[in-house]
Formats: structure tokens, C-alpha cells, sequence
């Protein structure tokens, strides 16, 4: 008998390995959602496909030993990675923020598969250096796929925590117990409740104004009492939020919930940390979250102080163009506009790595509207502040129409009889997992798209500084005037005002040297008609400057002696530059 189950198990598990997975094949399609699997698959896909361009390195294991890979996609043809602009790309640090994913490996197959073929990817790949972190949750993703969640649910790190602190951890999940994959709501038809049902629509429900007549209690999640002691759904997975967890202006659990016990106390989140922080390149940052329509600088807390004015300007020149290219959003400060946070990603690349850094939070719930034109508000009429840009800010009627007509109700569970055992007769029903946060997937495209964009736009606008020698006479015998200019032509400069003001590390470095030349003078020209330099007393054959977002600096030498000088240029995050001049 148990040959036989051996046997027949054996024979199953050799016919699973002959059918053929389900290929991916580029370019990548956004008519759907990648499971973990499928994104990892598409990595390799696109690795195996331009081996040149890419590099596919794991940059640290998960709680549960999942791979959080990073993507770098540089072309060695043009130099080193480290030697360009670095722009950081991640998504799905919280585990049911799913689209960041996508947006991540639609940037790369964009850029990859219009590289050789269209003007702009071509110059923008040979010029800069990016990284990918599709999915920096990966335990996240899996699970939100895998198991049965509603669109809010598993954002956490799968470090047991024990939420209601009765000795048992992760003890109380939600449990799907109509067995449709989501865990959506439990209502109770009660005369005593605080709904009635919606005069248009029977499976929603409306509060009750004083003294209307209720219909129903809203029990919460789906779910039973799995640990018997009187509470449903009281202690699930985690928690631990992700992106509470980052290096930087941590606090701990009784300041912020999710905090987790030290900052990166995630051992996924620590090694990828510390990836980054060898990538001293990376000079702009976005960081995918849904939903609401907001691009959102720092400070992520009031008390961190305003950034710089002149930083403020990139950012403001910047999120003016990201609301131009993703209709419908906004570009906000975060703890003014949204709210505070202690510890998370974005501030630490801003502050740690001197990056610019924006949080996409994508998808508007709003987009999926069902109305005819005449039915139509006019936007920013009244009830539309950035609370309810976030989940719920259109009616549930509407949305409850555009499942029906536009998805055939895949999006809403009608409302079927169960019998609970606390509470007796109920009924589930309601918004599905891939619903609320996450757009249908007849749009996930142009989301995916207007995003990369945005991504793009910020990309092109890291530093590109050319080196040019502007003068080289000599002003008396053997003593040579040498003249450099250092122009950025676009927006971000070489160093962020901020990682100035605190001296994060040193700034660029202009170096002017010969075997037989020596410079006696060197230092900032600040007016070349009027011949004004600001001289630096020591080693004035260095001199550390920035070069401002669509400026210029100059520098003027003295130097004595004869025969080749090389100029050097050497910025952490707009590269290397070398020019040779001849002294005669
Ligand atoms: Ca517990
Ligand atoms: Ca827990
Ligand atoms: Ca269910
Ligand atoms: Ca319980
Ligand atoms: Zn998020």
C-alpha cells in the first residue's frame, strides 16, 4: 500500500517537472499581476536577455529566506556603474502594495527593450546607472498572493509579533472561511446595529442617522476565534512594518506602531541596507507604495526641519512635472500632507545617501469612475482632501458600477448567508483582495507607464557635468593663468544642499596636477570679467566645490612650470572627468 503512494507521488512529481512552466517572454505583459515566482522569473528573463546591460544579484534573504534581488542596469561600454548617476527604483515594501513591482519591471523592460532603438532610452542608459528592487518585501508579495487577504492585509515582515500580548505570537490571522481566496467582511442582520442598507444598492450599506432604523452590525474582518480566548482576528502576521524600520530617525514601537525592537532588526531590510549603502552613486530614489495619487518628498517628520531652499526647488522643478505626466496626482510633503514617520526608506536615502527621494503612492481609486459626463463633479470640489485620496475617496456606489460593468463584479463579493460559530447566522461579502488599492488590471498599464515616466523624467535630470578649460595665458615667465568651468545642464546638482549642510561626505574634488608643473594659487572664480578669486590657502591643487543644478562653477590656477597638467573632476554622484592641457 504505501509502495503504491510512493509510487503514484513519484510519477506526479515527474509530470509536474514535464509540464512546461508558464513562460514569460518579452516583452513583459501588464494585463496582470506577478506572483513572486513570475517576478523572479521576469528578472531572469530580462537578465538572460541583455546580460550586458544587467546584473542580477541577490542583496539579502528575507525572514523566510526569500531572495530580495536588486537589478543594476548599467552599460559597461560607457564606464562603471559607480562612475555615473545612480537612480534608485524599489516597490512592494509593504507586502500588499503590489503595483510597485510591476512599475519596476515594466521600467526596466522599457528601458532594455527601446535601448539601440529610441534616441532618448539610449542616451538616458548609456549616461546613468539604475537599480531595481521589484519587490523589497518578498515574504510580503508571496503571501499577499498566496494566502487569503483583503487589499490592506500582510504588509507587514514576518517577524512574529504578539499584537494583543497573551504569550502566543501571529496566533489570530483572518481565516477565509467561504473559501474564495479573500478575506472580506462579516455583517450581522441586527435592529440594535449602526447600517441599514443602502437605499440604492442592497449590498452596500449606509450609517444610520438618529432615529433611522438599522438592519446591521459590521463584525469586521472574516474570521473566527482561532485561539479561543474571546477575540477575532486579534494577533496576524507581524508586526513589523517595513518601511518603520530604516537606519534613520528610527523611534521605537511606543513612539510609532511597527517600529519593530532596533532599526533594522529586518534581516532582509539590513542586508539590503547595506547594498545600498555601497551604491554611493545613487543620487535619486523612488519608492513605489499604493495608493492615493500622491508623489511625496520629506521630510517624513516635522521635527527633522525643512530641507534646504535650494533643494525644495529640485523638488518642487521635479513633482511639477511628475503631476504633468500622471494626471490626477499630487506632489506633497509628506508629514505635512499625509503624516509622520519615523524610520523609513525614502528619509534614509535622503539623509544617509544624499539622494533626492520621492514615494510614489500610485493608484487613485478615483480613476475608476462610472459616470456619465453630466454626473460629473468638478475636481477639488468640497470633499476631496488627501485623506480621502487615500483608500475610499470615491462613493462605494460608483465603484460597486464599475465593478459590474467594467470587470463583470470581479472586484465585489455578494453578500452570502454563513453560520459563524460566535456569531451565529451571519453574512460575507464585500471588496476583494485585488481590489480598492490595486487598479483593475485593464489599467495597470497606463499606471505602470505614467509612472516609469516619472521615473524617467527625474533620471534624465541627475547631474551631467562637462569639464572645460576655459583659458590657459601666460601671465608671466613660466607662469601660466588656467581657467576651468564645471556646468551641470540639468536639474539635480552634484550634491544635495542637505548632505552639504551636514557634511555627509566630502564634496566633489577638481585637481589640477603635471610632472612638471606645480600650482601656486588655486581657488573659486567668482567674477572672470572682474578677475575676482576667492584663493583656498592650502594645497591649492585641490579644490572641493559642487556644481549647482543648471549652473556652473569656475576655478582659477597659477601654475608654474611646463610640459602636460591634467585636470581631474571627481563627484560621487556625476561621475569622472579628465582633460589634459599643454603648458608652452
Ligand atoms: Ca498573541
Ligand atoms: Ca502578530
Ligand atoms: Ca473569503
Ligand atoms: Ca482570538
Ligand atoms: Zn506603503
Amino acid at each position: 500500500m504505501k509502495k503504491t503512494i510512493l509510487l503514484s507521488v513519484l510519477i506526479f512529481t515527474i509530470l509536474i517537472y514535464m509540464i512546461p512552466a508558464a513562460e514569460i517572454t518579452l516583452p513583459l505583459r501588464f494585463d496582470h499581476y506577478y506572483t513572486l515566482d513570475q517576478v523572479y522569473e521576469a528578472l531572469k528573463v530580462l537578465n538572460e536577455t541583455y546580460p550586458t546591460l544587467t546584473t542580477l544579484e541577490i542583496a539579502g534573504k528575507s525572514e523566510e529566506r526569500r531572495p530580495i534581488y536588486v537589478m543594476t542596469l548599467n552599460n559597461p561600454k560607457t564606464g562603471k556603474a559607480l562612475d555615473k548617476p545612480g537612480i534608485w527604483v524599489d516597490g512592494n515594501i509593504h507586502g500588499n502594495e503590489i503595483q510597485g513591482g510591476e512599475i519596476c519591471l515594466y521600467t526596466m523592460d522599457y528601458l532594455l527593450g527601446n535601448y539601440g532603438k529610441n534616441k532618448e532610452i539610449t542616451e538616458l542608459v548609456d549616461k546613468k546607472c539604475f537599480y531595481f528592487a521589484p519587490v523589497v518585501n518578498p515574504d510580503g508579495r508571496y503571501h499577499f498572493f498566496a494566502d487569503a487577504n483583503d487589499p490592506s492585509s500582510n504588509r507587514g515582515l514576518r517577524i512574529p509579533v504578539d499584537d494583543d500580548r497573551d504569550g502566543l505570537y501571529d496566533e489570530d490571522f483572518p481565516d477565509d472561511l467561504d473559501g474564495d481566496g479573500n478575506i472580506t467582511r462579516m455583517r450581522k442582520r441586527d435592529l440594535f446595529g449602526q447600517y441599514r442598507t443602502h437605499p440604492d444598492d442592497s449590498r452596500l450599506m449606509v450609517r444610520v442617522k438618529p432615529g433611522e432604523k438599522a438592519e446591521w452590525t459590521i463584525l469586521g474582518d472574516e474570521g473566527i476565534d482561532n485561539d479561543g480566548d474571546g477575540r477575532v482576528n486579534e494577533d496576524s502576521e507581524g508586526y513589523v512594518d517595513p518601511n518603520r524600520n530604516w537606519g534613520f530617525d528610527w523611534a521605537p514601537e511606543y513612539v510609532q506602531g511597527g517600529a519593530g525592537q532596533y532599526p533594522f532588526s529586518g534581516v532582509g531590510l539590513k542586508s539590503l541596507g547595506e547594498w545600498i549603502w555601497k551604491r554611493t552613486n545613487i543620487c535619486m530614489v523612488w519608492s513605489f507604495h499604493n495608493s492615493g495619487g500622491m508623489n511625496l518628498r520629506g521630510p517624513a517628520r516635522k521635527g527633522l526641519g525643512e530641507y534646504p531652499q535650494q533643494d525644495v526647488a529640485v523638488y518642487d522643478y521635479l513633482g511639477a512635472q511628475s503631476e504633468r505626466i500622471l494626471p490626477g496626482y499630487r506632489y506633497l510633503v509628506s508629514w505635512k500632507d499625509l503624516y509622520t514617520t519615523y524610520g523609513d526608506s525614502c528619509e534614509f536615502l535622503t539623509q544617509m545617501m544624499g539622494a533626492y527621494g520621492y514615494v510614489g503612492e500610485v493608484f487613485q481609486v478615483q480613476t475608476e469612475t462610472f459616470r456619465t459626463q453630466k454626473e460629473s463633479r468638478p475636481r477639488g470640489s468640497g470633499e476631496e482632501d488627501v485623506m480621502s485620496m487615500m483608500v475610499g475617496g470615491s462613493s462605494d456606489l460608483e465603484r460597486l458600477r464599475f465593478s459590474d460593468n467594467m470587470t463583470q463584479g470581479d472586484l465585489y463579493r455578494p453578500w452570502t448567508p454563513y453560520k459563524h460559530p460566535t456569531y451565529g447566522d451571519i453574512e460575507i461579502g464585500g471588496w476583494v483582495k485585488m481590489s480598492t488599492r490595486i487598479s483593475a488590471s485593464f489599467m495597470l498599464i497606463d499606471l505602470v507607464h505614467r509612472n516609469a515616466m516619472a521615473v524617467l523624467f527625474t533620471a534624465k535630470n541627475t547631474p551631467e557635468v562637462s569639464l572645460q578649460v576655459s583659458e590657459v595665458k601666460e601671465v608671466g615667465k613660466g607662469l601660466y593663468r588656467v581657467r576651468t568651468r564645471l556646468s551641470n545642464s540639468k536639474a539635480i546638482p552634484t550634491m544635495s544642499y542637505l548632505a552639504q549642510k551636514v557634511k555627509l561626505y566630502p564634496k566633489d574634488m577638481l585637481k589640477v596636477s603635471g610632472a612638471k608643473a606645480k600650482v601656486v594659487a588655486g581657488g573659486l572664480l567668482t567674477n572672470a570679467y572682474r578677475d575676482m578669486v576667492t584663493y583656498k590657502k592650502h594645497r591649492p591643487e585641490l579644490q572641493f566645490l559642487v556644481v549647482p543644478g543648471f549652473g556652473k562653477v569656475e576655478h582659477q590656477f597659477l601654475v608654474e612650470g611646463k610640459g602636460e597638467v591634467t585636470i581631474q573632476y571627481e563627484s560621487r554622484h556625476a561621475g569622472k572627468l579628465t582633460q589634459t592641457i599643454q603648458l608652452k
